[in-house]
């Protein structure tokens, strides 16, 4: 018999060092999306205080910024080794609180540990170029610095993960932290904090206040966003959430990472692996209950392999295992909430009046929100399909040219991943050339979904352009100052001025 899943949330939260105490009283309620049971009434900061601990942050600032990058990799290192040690503990929150099956609460806590350890060689790396000069006597080159505060608004569906994509690499440049997690997640912030604070006292000399974490509704994120102190804000959620984002940081020039919406596709074409293909759909698109920003929600098929492909498919959705997400075997869990329920059913009612065929959608009755994963075929790309709703569901459609499926691919407002099933190389370059697919991500033979922290993450259109994670990322969390040196006697200027006095 599985513990109720709040009596275990608890247990996790002692192992991690959680005082629950310290945290709870009014404002933001942690549940279990496994059976929809409160774990704890959290107490939400006001905005006078998120303020104050903001400005907290930007003190630890001038004394972090001062901490050689190889130093400051050195905490980072040391939390990975924390993240190690509490990985089996925070993952188990992670399935607690977010409803994510035992594997990728694992693998949730494992992405924090590969970004750490990317954190921990950038911050030897964190180098500008050396770049030739027109003048003699002069060498010119750049400088990167730390930059300031850096604000993270994070999503329930990757509670940790993502927060730790942006804290390690802005705490390697020299950036303090403050987290405003989603209030439907708030406990994982609180342990990961927690095992934060580890790592600090094992590195013994880093400023108070260099991770600082801020419960609370819209209210407190916007406290964050308006902050003059805080020069970059890394935000993940809905479209309407960087709408209402963007603004604010551009009026006042800061810097924006913005990790918005996602209606991901994939294209299946007449050379594809199929049995390859089946395994990669079934991951991306029922995987963490179709409740990832990289989901894969439509699938356009070419006709040729649409009836040996369609069929297995609709057999595979018909028999997933839906469930407990802390059970071995469950490969689905529970959505969210019952709003996301709604949701879902919502855009399955509007793909059946656009002539869609649905299978599945339908409840599974036990406490919590559990549905099965539905697939729905599609006449054409219209209705629901071209908006993101946050539940499993996948549109099939079917194509002869692949040029239509590349536009269909493309013809959504959100922009962040996709991928070809494809044995044919001309196919696959030509989705991955400039004339293929818009996305920030684009994949061959392996679904949209479940990318690894070395690549930079992200999306175009109105996913937000930000890019987080891996490659050269880094670069958003400083400032870069260009410098040239005149190491003469002279003072020639550039392009040939001539300015005698
Ligand atoms: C998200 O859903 O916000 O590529 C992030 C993936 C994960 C990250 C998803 N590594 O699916």
């Amino acid at each position: 018999m599985t513990a109720q899943p709040a009596d275990d949330a608890r247990a996790v939260l002692a192992r991690l060092g959680v005082t629950l105490a310290d945290h709870e009283g009014q404002g933001v309620v942690a549940r279990s999306p496994i059976d929809g049971a409160v774990i704890a009434t959290l107490r939400a900061h006001t905005v006078d205080e998120a303020k104050a601990a903001i400005d907290a942050a930007h003190a630890a600032f001038g004394a972090w910024r001062t901490v050689p990058a190889p130093r400051r990799g050195e905490l980072i290192r040391l939390f990975g080794e924390e993240l190690r040690a509490a990985k089996a503990d925070l993952g188990r929150l992670v399935s607690l609180e977010a409803g994510k099956i035992t594997s990728e609460g694992l693998g949730e806590v494992q992405e924090m540990i590969d970004i750490c350890d990317f954190a921990v060689g950038l911050s030897r790396q964190l180098h500008g170029l050396t770049i030739a000069t027109e003048r003699p006597g002069h060498r010119m080159m750049e400088t990167w610095h730390p930059l300031g505060v850096c604000g993270i608004i994070s999503a329930f569906n990757f509670p940790v993960a993502v927060w730790c994509w942006n804290a390690a690499l802005a705490l390697v440049c020299g950036d303090p932290v403050v987290w405003k997690p989603s209030e439907k997640t708030p406990l994982t912030a609180i342990a990961t904090q927690a095992v934060f604070e580890k790592a600090l006292a094992r590195f013994g000399d880093a400023p108070a206040n260099l991770s600082v974490v801020l419960q609370g509704g819209p209210e407190v994120g916007a406290a964050l966003v308006s902050h003059p102190k805080v020069p970059l804000v890394s935000a993940t959620g809905s479209t309407r959430m960087g709408r209402a984002v963007a603004p604010i940081l551009a009026e006042r020039f800061a810097r924006a990472i913005l990790e918005l919406g996602g209606n991901n596709a994939a294209i299946i074409a007449p050379s594809a692996d199929l049995e390859l293909a089946l395994r990669g759909i079934a991951f991306s698109a029922m995987g963490t209950a179709g409740q990832r920003c990289t989901t894969l929600r439509r699938l356009f098929v070419h006709e040729d392999v649409a009836e040996a492909l369609i069929p297995r498919l609709k057999a595979a959705y018909a028999s997933v295992p839906v469930g407990d997400p802390r059970e071995a075997g469950t490969l689905v869990g529970p959505l969210i909430d019952e709003q996301a329920y709604e949701g879902m059913q919502k855009a399955l009612t509007e793909a059946k009046a656009a002539g869609g065929v649905v299978q599945g959608g339908e409840r599974v009755a036990r406490d919590g929100v559990y549905v099965r994963p539905a697939i729905v075929e599609m006449p054409a790309q219209a209705g629901p399909m071209l908006h993101e709703t946050f539940a499993p569901i996948l549109y099939v459609v079917r194509y002869k040219d692949l040029a239509d499926a590349i536009a269909m691919q493309n013809a959504t407002a959100a922009g962040l991943a996709s991928s070809i099933f494809s044995n044919d190389i001309r196919e696959t370059e030509l989705f991955l050339s400039a004339q293929g697919s818009d996305c920030g991500i684009a994949n061959v033979n392996i679904g949209p979904s479940g990318a690894e922290i070395g690549g930079a993450f992200g999306g175009e259109k109105e996913t937000g352009g930000g890019r987080e994670s891996g490659s050269d990322a880094w670069k958003a969390y400083m400032r870069r100052a260009t410098n040239t040196v005149n190491y003469s006697r002279d003072l020639p200027l550039a392009q040939g001025v001539k300015f005698d006095i």
